[in-house]
């Protein structure tokens, strides 16, 4: 009788891949005011007076300036209340989202 014990030597490896996140992109327009898009990124990205600026001015000279990174569901859902903020206004301003590469 033999006492060797041969073990089994193959482990699982689980591996996941972290989520993906997704950027807030806000769009220019030609009518809505300013201060109100410095309003809403302050409001709904919480961001400072000065950063709300650069981010606004950024979109204004550019076209378009990205405001933040989340997950899907945060990118998306922050996208649409800042969006319809300027809706409930009647302003065109837009907020989009788009997967980080
Ligand atoms: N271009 C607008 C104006 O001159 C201001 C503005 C900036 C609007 C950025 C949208 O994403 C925007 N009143």
């Amino acid at each position: 009788m033999s006492d060797i014990v041969i073990k089994p030597t193959t482990k699982t490896q689980i591996k996941t891949e972290r989520p993906r996140l997704h950027k807030v992109i806000l769009v220019n327009d030609d009518y809505t005011p300013r201060e109100f898009v410095v309003m809403v990124l302050k409001a709904e990205f919480r961001m400072s007076e000065d950063q709300a600026l650069r981010v606004m001015m950024t979109a204004h000279r550019r076209g378009a300036c990205v405001v933040a990174v989340y997950t899907k569901d945060v990118a998306e859902a922050r996208a649409t209340n800042a969006t319809d903020a300027g809706r409930k206004l009647g302003y065109p301003l837009l907020f989009t989202t788009e997967p980080e590469e």
